[in-house]
């Protein structure tokens, strides 16, 4: 039975005034959140649901961490933002810690996500230039078919998805793309000199959670140290325990000459991004020559080291590597020909639709909905399950219940 759109009077008032007065740049499952709290969150009509999108791996700390919190407000009454004109007690605090907590000489703070990736591309083409000798302006940087790393005009100038380019054109030279888990693509095109960098996912997640093959990402280094390009790991989204590995990048034990994080690096506070680099690389840029207004303010760095030690003080990335097996375990016992596939790894999952309706996802999303679990197809036919790191044994099972009694009413 496909789920009616059920929303209740207080939601449907929401719902119109962000219809009326907001850019209609998504399209949200009709659901008004209110509230958060560690693995829920509550609709303006008090229904609880479980997380099951956590701000697309932002809150991997749960929802208004308490600890987290504590260091926001007590920030806040002191400094928020100083600019980076002058120094602050707080930028060079954070900037040990987290060089020190990944092992790295030096880290770029910056705010988005995607200001992050523009600045990794930014630091591999200096460096290029300056370090390898690739003629002026004639760097380029390879990327992978499928690839999600933000929605700047240089960022979606190298994307796959027709979607995400159409009407934003001309687009930014300076990439060639490869088929993703493909070395063979790749190796066809490192031995060219200009070759800068390699920038990848090691989970592609929009994509759908593509999972590549054991030994890639190692192959994939080896390759680029082979021809002096560099590997740029985007882990905002996969990073900071998500995979139940600190870094997805640790499952082939490999060491990005760039890492860049984001989203959960605030525990899902406020937008903290972070560029991660050895002297060799992050010390081409000069003073003056990047940065942003927010970029290391001291509200950033103090909730970004209480959100780092969070993961470490409550081993959350351990928990993330045991729930995420019990997680697919579940689903898999559900044997459903409605699921096509479960993947994913830690608690980064998805599972894939099997289903004559193109709907199907967004349908089923609706009837997940209503029996109190969140979360949002991507690409159509995939389904991304990715709650709180903290999530419990008792409430995986029974979220993996959820998802099988919504099944059973959905096929009906
Ligand atoms: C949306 C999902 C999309 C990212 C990776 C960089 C960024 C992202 C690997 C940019 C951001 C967000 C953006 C958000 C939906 C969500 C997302 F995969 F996580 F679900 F879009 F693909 N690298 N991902 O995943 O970070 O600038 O957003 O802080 O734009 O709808 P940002």
């Amino acid at each position: 039975m496909l789920s009616q759109i059920n929303t209740s009077e207080k939601t449907s008032i929401y719902l119109a005034l962000e219809e009326k007065f907001g850019a209609h740049n998504y399209h949200p499952l009709p659901v008004v959140l209110e509230r958060g709290k560690g693995v829920y969150v509550w609709d303006v009509d008090q229904k609880r649901y479980f997380d099951f999108l956590s701000g697309y791996s932002a809150v991997n700390q749960g929802h208004c961490h308490p600890k987290i919190l504590d260091s926001l407000i007590e920030q806040a009454q002191k400094l928020t933002l100083s600019s980076r004109a002058f120094y602050n007690s707080a930028l060079g605090e954070y900037e040990e810690f987290i060089t020190n907590y990944f092992g790295y000489d030096k880290v770029l703070p910056m705010n988005t996500g995607v200001e992050a990736v523009e600045t990794g591309i930014k630091l591999c083409r200096k460096w290029g230039y300056e370090v390898k000798g690739i003629e002026k302006n004639k760097a380029v940087i390879v990327v992978c078919n499928g690839n999600f790393h933000g929605r700047t005009s240089t960022v979606i100038s190298f994307s796959s998805d027709e979607s995400a380019q159409n009407g934003f054109g001309p687009f930014m030279q300076g990439f060639i793309s490869v088929p993703y888990n493909d070395i063979e693509s790749l190796e066809s095109v490192l031995n060219n000199k200009n070759i800068a960098g390699f920038l990848v996912e090691p989970i592609q997640g929009e994509a759908g959670v593509f999972v590549p093959d054991n030994g890639y990402l190692a192959k994939a280094k080896q390759l680029c140290e082979k021809n002096n390009v560099l590997f740029i790991a985007d882990e905002i989204q996969t990073g900071l325990g998500r995979t139940g590995k600190m870094l997805a990048c640790d499952y082939e034990n490999v060491r990005p000459d760039i890492l860049l994080l984001g989203k959960a690096l605030s525990g899902g506070i406020l937008p903290i991004s972070a560029v991660l680099a050895d002297d060799e690389i992050m010390l081409t840029i000069k003073p003056g020559e990047h940065g942003s207004t927010f970029g290391g303010n001291p509200l950033a760095c103090k909730v970004a080291i209480t959100a780092l030690q969070v993961l470490k003080n409550e081993q959350l990335v351990e928990n993330a590597n045991l729930m995420g097996e019990l997680f697919r375990n579940n689903l898999n016992a559900i044997n459903s020909n409605f699921i096509k596939e479960v993947r994913g790894k830690g608690l980064l999952n998805a599972i894939v639709i099997n289903h004559p309706d193109k709907n199907a996802a967004w349908n089923f999303c609706l009837e997940l909905k209503e029996n109190g679990l969140l979360a949002k197809p991507t690409h159509g036919d995939k389904i991304r399950f990715a709650p709180p790191l903290i999530i419990t044994k008792d409430q995986i099972e029974e979220c993996a219940a959820i998802i099988k009694h919504s099944l059973i009413s959905f096929q009906d």
